[in-house]
């Protein structure tokens, strides 16, 4: 039903078929809908569910959700979506899914994912892309967009970052950021998180959460471990510091959450770059990011349903409030956290939700 078309300017459109168009109607709970395996607008789903993964992965599960329910929705018609009119009135189809359906979601969803597959690009900026004619890798570079320095570097090393991490590398990494932690801070630890604290072999970045014993010592760490790696920078290599028998590359400041490094192996002689994650802690909140940070996602977004639903507590990765009570419950193991919740305590490798 839906056809791909190459207009001459190089923009690809899936082509509504208008001829026939029947209104759809559907209940408004997942639980009141029969949805089989057999999907009939998977370019539209997937589309969505690429979006609702890239809200959640900055934090925006509110939009994720929407995302998910509208795919929802579309996944459980019985024929493939032809016109925009036929979508009218049904549940979870707010005005945000609507005009992605329409603006990017006629667009091949291999557009998106490429444009979203560049770090630091959401999915508001591709969308925004797209709508001025930009489709491909190329055709960003040679638009002239005025890039973020996270967009370029995700540019420049598109193919590496999309290459997943080995457990081999993350732990070199390790090596690169512990020893320039413990240069700035000889008492900061730090701890290695996500999917590889859970037992993976590979992921798609590396997670770090870095804490100092004595509270508030942790104030301005990151910004001194920025410095002490741009000191390192040697002169005819811009921004590439040699550290020990690896170098490291900083791609730009880390006073927020996400960053980016390069490396090369020693053995291999091959430049790499690598998503990295940094998160600094203050010791009082240490074991609600640990527990936050080690994920895997599923597992953390249930364990703040079970808070909230059947404890009346609200958990982040900063603390656990008792919303009953009016008051913060401490804890300084994640033993202790999964304790204050009433639930058995599940080692970080049998977290893979
Ligand atoms: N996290 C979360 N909610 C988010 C984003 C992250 O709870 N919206 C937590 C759970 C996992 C942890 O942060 C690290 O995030 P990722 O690196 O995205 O997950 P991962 O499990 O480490 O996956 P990968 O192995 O692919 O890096
Ligand atoms: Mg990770």
């Amino acid at each position: 039903r839906h056809k791909l078309q190459q207009t001459p300017g190089g923009t690809v459109h899936l082509l509504m078929n208008d001829s026939e168009v029947t209104p759809f109607s559907v209940p408004g709970y997942a639980c009141q809908r029969r949805c089989t395996l057999e999907n009939h607008n998977a370019v539209l789903t997937d589309a969505l569910s690429l979006l609702a993964e890239n809200a959640e992965l900055s934090d925006e599960d509110g939009r994720g959700v929407a995302f998910r329910r509208a795919a929802a929705v579309l996944k459980a018609l019985p024929s493939a979506v032809t016109n925009m009119s036929q979508l009218t009135g049904l549940p979870c189809l707010g005005g945000h899914s609507l005009r992605v359906i329409k603006v990017s979601g006629w667009v091949s969803f291999a557009v998106l994912q490429v444009l979203t597959g560049i770090f630091g690009v959401g999915s508001k900026t591709a969308d925004r892309w797209i709508r001025e004619g930009i489709h491909n890798l190329q055709q960003l570079r040679d638009s002239g967009q005025t890039l973020n320095r996270a967009q370029q570097a995700g540019l420049e090393h598109y193919d590496d970052i999309k290459q997943p991490v080995s457990l081999a590398e993350a732990e070199a990494i390790r090596g690169i950021v512990g020893r320039a932690v413990a240069s700035v801070s000889p008492e900061a630890q730090i701890v290695l998180t996500g999917g590889f604290r859970r037992g993976k072999l590979t992921g798609h970045d590396v997670d770090f959460l870095i804490t100092h014993p004595e509270e508030g010592s942790e104030v301005g760490l990151m910004p001194k471990l920025v410095s002490w790696l741009e000191s390192r920078v040697s002169c005819h290599l811009q921004n590439v510091l040699l550290i020990c028998d690896v170098i490291f590359l900083l791609m730009f400041a880390l006073f927020c959450r996400f960053s980016l490094c390069c490396f090369i192996d020693k053995q291999t002689r091959r430049w790499r770059a690598v998503r990295v994650d940094l998160v600094v802690s203050p010791i009082s909140q240490f074991a609600f990011a640990l527990l936050g940070w080690t994920g895997s996602k599923l597992f953390e977004r249930e364990l703040r349903r079970w808070a909230g639903h059947e404890k009346g507590m609200s958990l982040s990765s900063h603390a656990l409030y008792d919303n009953k009570q009016g008051r913060y419950i401490r804890a300084s193991s994640e033993e202790e956290i999964f304790a204050h919740l009433g639930l058995e305590f599940i080692p970080p490798n049998e977290r893979n939700a």
